[in-house]
Order: structure tokens, then sequence, then C-alpha cells
């Protein structure tokens, strides 16, 4: 009966994200069926996503509440939302975006929005009885991403001198996403132990995503740490395990002299390019997301070039989940992935219309979650019903990140013998 899936009630709640920050829950439910979702809160934020209304009063929350952002969905989305059908996703993105008026969704706020795109899409799978994977992917949803573990936390993420934000370990070349993952954790102890050798026990506290926030000075000393641990957890750097980097290029560039601090000195367009070359040269990686600022159009379209062959130049900042960024950014040769959070965008909708377009073009797409995030496994849902080759969720410690992986394991196994993982076939597409 399409009763069934027809909207009765939407309400929303302030509840906690993983930094102790208040944030939006909002639940849609049916007459069959309930969707409940967390909008998640990044740190190091770009200029071009969808405001986070936040209500600023500093002796609540240090400003950081959000009441009305929750008092927006009540007032205006959930009486507008009501009698509607959960499983008109597009119709009612676009009623939301409507609802909101502005161009970056400062009025009921990005948060508000995300968070009840989501649950409406969760609402109406629920409703259908199918998997949340299932109901955005269909049969063709059975891929499992590979996953991008942060597992040496820097820049905006922790409380050390590291310039680059996020060393990421890529274990590609299994079989498996258990396996994969498996592999992915081996390393993460390993890299505990040589960090507490070389730098004592302070070295082992963990940053924003779960990954160690060494006393480190110089990006190359993460490089080597990551190194060690591979080799000693058994497996091959550049064989079945690759690095990854995001060095939220926007956080290490200076305005005032239009150049990027990296471990104590200034470097211009030119210094940046030739570090990164040294880095590829000496350590297998795989891909550096925003490598530059998010304005810095030039410097990511010489990076694609130099790196053509070689290692994926992902834009997140730069990008922002926006189709039509992501449109100039092709123009221009500006990248070669995209990184893809539902937040950034604001409605699941404008997200899936930027990973098609990504698709379609031969980029590679990263589903991603946000340094603050919570116990919302959604994006584990969405890599593999939008089909992403990668997902990155921080370390494989801290629930909100292992929420993500620990829901691929399931979904992994509800599909049995039918899944497939993306596995080394990612290194096709670098190889173009
Ligand atoms: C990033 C994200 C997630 P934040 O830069 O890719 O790792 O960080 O959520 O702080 O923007
Ligand atoms: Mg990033």
């Amino acid at each position: 009966m399409d009763d069934d899936f027809i909207i009765q009630r939407v309400d929303a709640l302030q509840v906690l994200d993983s930094r102790g920050d208040p944030t939006i829950e909002v639940a849609v439910s049916t007459k069959r069926g309930v969707g409940r979702a967390i909008a998640p809160s990044g740190a190091s934020k770009s200029r071009f996503e969808a405001v986070e209304l936040r209500d600023g009063d500093p002796k609540v929350y240090r400003g950081r509440s959000v009441l009305r952002a929750v008092e927006n969905v009540r007032r205006y989305i959930a009486p507008a939302l009501a009698g509607l059908d959960s499983r008109a996703q597009r119709f009612i993105d676009r009623k939301l975006i409507e609802i909101d008026g502005t161009p970056n969704k400062s009025r009921i706020g990005g948060n508000a929005i995300t968070a009840t795109s989501l649950a409406v899409l969760k609402a109406a799978s629920d409703s259908m009885g199918v998997p949340l994977f299932r109901y955005v992917g269909g049969l063709r949803a059975s891929v499992l991403p590979i996953p991008m573990m942060n597992i040496i936390n820097g820049g905006a993420h922790a409380g050390n001198d590291l310039a680059f934000q996020e060393f990421m370990i890529v274990p590609v070349g299994f079989d498996s996403f258990s396996e994969s993952l498996r592999a992915g954790v081996e390393v993460y102890k390993f890299l505990k132990d040589i960090l507490k050798e070389r730098y004592g026990v302070a070295a082992i506290n963990l940053g924003d995503e779960g990954g160690f926030s060494p006393p480190m000075k110089s990006i190359y000393e993460a490089l080597d740490a990551l190194s060690e641990a591979v080799k000693r957890a058994g497996y091959d750097l550049g064989g079945s395990i690759y690095i990854s980097l995001d060095v939220a290029g926007s956080q290490i560039y200076d305005q005032g002299s239009g150049s990027y601090v990296v471990d104590g000195s200034r470097r211009d367009l030119d210094g940046m390019i030739d570090l990164y070359m040294d880095i590829v040269e000496r350590y297998s990686i795989l891909s550096i997301e925003d490598p530059f600022h998010e304005e810095d159009a030039e410097g990511f379209a010489r990076l694609v070039d130099r790196l053509k062959g070689r290692a994926i130049v992902v834009g997140d900042d730069l990008l922002s989940t926006n189709a039509e960024r992501l449109r100039r950014a092709l123009e221009g040769k500006q990248v070669t992935g995209a990184l893809v959070k539902v937040n950034q965008a604001g409605t699941f909708t404008e997200a899936l219309e930027y990973v098609e377009l990504a698709r379609d073009r031969g980029i590679i797409t990263i589903m991603s979650h946000r340094s603050g995030d919570s116990e919302d496994n959604a994006i584990a849902h969405l890599a593999v019903g939008m089909g992403t080759p990668m997902i990155k969720t921080g370390a494989p410690a801290r629930s909100e990140r292992t929420s993500k992986y620990n829901e691929l394991l399931r979904i992994e196994s509800y599909l049995a013998g039918e899944s497939v993982f993306f596995g080394e076939k990612i290194l096709l597409y670098i190889a173009r």
C-alpha cells in the first residue's frame, strides 16, 4: 500500500557528536517504518559547503548548540513534509532547498537539512523493508569499498605539530573487505608499538578520527613510521597496502605571504609540488587529498598533470561535494578523485548527482565521514549503494569510526557470496 510510505511525523532532537559538540538528529516516521539520522560536523571546513547553523550563545555549549536548527525542523520542515511519500527523495530534497531559500543553506541550516534528507531516505528504506544500501543502489549495489584508514592524525584534528591532517593506510590487495580491514587493524596495532618505542607513551594518544597523534615535527617521520608498521605487520608497501594523504591544504596556507607552511618552512606552489613528487617517489602513495588550498585551482591542475599514472589527486574542500564545482574542476583537469560528504552538499540528492557526474567522467569517488561524527552509520550504506570504490572513515578505533566499518562487515555478510571487493582494481584507474 502506498499509504505505508506516507510521512506521518518529522521530529528533531539535539544530541552530541564524537567531539562532545551538540548536533542535530532528525527522525522521520511513516506507518511502516522510521528513519533517524544525525548530522556530522567538520573541523577543517570549506568556504563552499552548506552552512552549519549554530546558536552562538557563549553561555550555552560555548556557542555550539543547535536548538535553532532543531526548531527549524519542527516549524518549517515537519509541516511541509507531512503527507508526502517518503520515496519521493528528489522531490523532498528539492523542497528542503526551497524552504531554506539561500544558496548555502544558511537559513534553515545545512545540518538540519542533511539530517532530514538522510532520515527521509532511511524511513523509506525501512518502510520498504530493505537495507539502506539496497534501497539506494538496487541489485547493482554489491561492491564493497576499500577502507582508507586514517591512523596518524595531524593538522586541525590533533594536538601535535604535524602539518598534514591525515596519514592513511589503504589495504587494496585483498580478496574481501573483511580481509582488507583485518590488514589495516594489524598495521594500526604495530604502529602503536613503534610509536611507543620511538616517542614514548604519550605518542599513542588518539586524535579526532581515532588515529594516533604523536608529537612528530615532520611529515617524513609519520611516513617512516607508517612504512615500518606495514613491514612489521608482514605486508608489502606498494604491493598489498598503499598510503594516502589528506593534506587539508587550506589549513596550511598562509594568505598573507601566499605560501604554505610545512615542517616549519615556507613553500610556494613549486616548492609544494617538489615536496609531493619527493614523497610519491619515496613512499607508495595512492592518493593525495587537498594538496593545495580550496581556491588554488592552478596547484591542483599542475599536480594532476605531474602525478598522471602514479597517484590520484582528490578534491575535498576544493569540490565541497558540489556538482557545479566538480564540473569546473573537471574542465580544468584539477582532480582525478572526488571526496563525497553529504553534509557538504546538504541533501542526499545533490550528493548523488555529484557522484554520478564523477563516475560518468571516470573520476574515483570516496565516501567520507567528518572529523566530528556519530554512531550514525549511513555512509557505509551510501558507499555500497552509490558504488564509491573507496570509503574514508578514520582509524579502526572509536565507535563513531568502527560503526561504519562494522556496518560494512554486516553488509558483506548479508551479501555473502554475492559481494565483490573493489580492491586492486583501483590501481587500474591510476595507471590510466
Ligand atoms: C576531511 C575531513 C574528514 P573534516 O578533511 O577530509 O576526514 O575532515 O571533517 O574536519 O573536514
Ligand atoms: Mg579532507
